[in-house]
């Protein structure tokens, strides 16, 4: 028996397509009863999920246009495993995932997989892995692979080897999202047309004795190919407490076929401790502002902006320790050249913004520029914006119909 219970046909919503239609609701139980309605929906409908583990599901050819969402947002239906292929029009809300690695498992395997399919949205979710302060025993807890269209929103993401890995798709939304106890945060190959704004990130804890080049976020070729159409903005790195880069943009195969081309990396603030606070590497096409990166205590190199070699790059009104341009033409403008090692009279942290990294960690508040400073006559530096982070539950749900609609223009059928 499935079990399920058709509680009202007239709950009306708006339809990827913007047409307004009629949604059943069921209320399931378990993973049996779950799989076994999906089999049947041919309508759009939304499956409340109760209280409970559902352990290890795996979901295909899922296009009814359904939601799935915990019948009691106080107490949250957890998966250990929830993987959907082939599938279209899917909404996750207010759900858990808790990857917990089996003896037999490695690090690449995901809580959540999505693969081969389209118009995605993962909202409110909380994906952790095993809760014992240490990244070093947990997997990938989100992977979308030839996805077309995903949102990512208002999730949050604890104790992985990598929070995220996006391959292989186009249209992707990752936004107010958070990260924290990770080796990596957000890793993407071969995609287009993508959006990470408003995350933040902290503890992203590298394992140095493993070879760990950590990152809060990635794009590199790896098995794929190159990316485009990137914007980076508004996110919030507060790695004070780790040898860990912000963000770094990398063609590691030096190939032009893997031509990593269009990337903006906008108003993002960085605290860490080491050389690569904003990198690209092999970018045809940057446009790289707005950005502030301080040198945490105990620094191993100040954090620079850096474009090498590469082409047609933009860097203006930053602020930073460096502003490196390495085989790649160019200089940085309007921007704030904070005292360095090399140049110890220059301007302080202190001059420019409202916090001070000798008392971290630092919240996205501190990197407020100070009145009357060079870098507010130049216009330069991070200004803080609302949404960084995880918000509550129900925020993700109010947002999302915007960012699909921003996501239906960056990613058209
Ligand atoms: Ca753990």
């Amino acid at each position: 028996m499935i079990g399920c219970v058709l509680r009202a046909l007239a709950v009306l919503c708006a339809t990827w397509t913007g047409a307004v239609q009629a949604t059943a609701i069921f209320t399931v139980s378990s993973a049996a009863e779950l799989t076994a309605l999906l089999r049947t929906l041919t309508q759009p409908a939304e499956v409340q999920l109760s209280p409970g583990n559902y352990g290890e599901v795996r979901l295909t050819g899922v296009t009814a246009r359904v939601t799935l969402r915990s019948a009691n947002p106080a107490a949250r239906a957890t998966f250990d495993r929830l993987w959907i292929s082939d599938s279209a029009a899917v909404t996750v809300s207010g759900i858990d995932i808790a990857l917990r690695l089996g003896a037999n498992e490695g690090v690449t395997t995901a809580g959540m997989l999505v693969r081969n399919s389209r118009d995605i949205s993962l909202v409110d979710m909380g994906f952790s892995g095993s809760p014992d302060d240490n990244p070093n025993n947990d997997g990938l807890l989100l992977r979308l692979l030839n996805v077309t269209r995903a949102l990512v929103l208002n999730c949050r993401f604890a104790e992985a080897r990598a929070a995220l890995f996006v391959e292989r798709s186009r249209g992707v939304i990752v936004a107010s999202s958070e990260v924290s106890i990770a080796r990596e945060g957000f890793n993407f190959s071969t995609v287009q047309s993508v959006l990470v704004d408003r995350n933040r990130f902290t503890a992203i804890r590298p394992n140095l004795d493993a070879g760990d080049h950590a990152d809060a976020i990635q794009f590199f070729v790896g098995a794929g190919s190159g990316s485009s159409g990137v914007t980076i903005s508004n996110n919030a790195m507060l790695l004070h407490d780790t040898v860990s880069q912000g963000i770094f943009v990398r063609n590691e195969s030096g190939l032009a076929a893997n031509a990593f081309r269009n990337f903006a990396i906008l108003n993002n603030a960085y605290v860490g401790q080491v050389r690569n606070g904003v990198t690209v590497i092999g970018l045809e096409g940057g446009l790289i502002a707005g950005n502030t990166l301080l040198a945490a205590p105990g620094w191993v190199l100040e954090p620079a902006l850096t474009a090498r070699d590469s082409i047609d790059i933009v860097m203006e009104r930053n602020i930073a320790p460096w502003h490196l341009f390495i085989n790649t033409p160019g200089a940085a403008a309007n921007s704030v050249t904070l005292a360095n090692r090399s140049n110890p009279g220059g301007p302080g942290v202190n001059s420019q913004v409202t916090g001070d990294p000798a008392v971290a960690p630092l919240t996205a508040g501190d990197f407020t520029v100070r009145p009357g400073s060079l870098a507010a006559t130049l216009g330069a530096g991070f200004v803080e914006v609302g949404f960084i982070g995880v918000g509550a539950a129900e925020q993700g749900s109010a947002r999302m119909a915007a960012l699909l609609a921003q996501l239906a223009t960056m990613a058209p059928d």
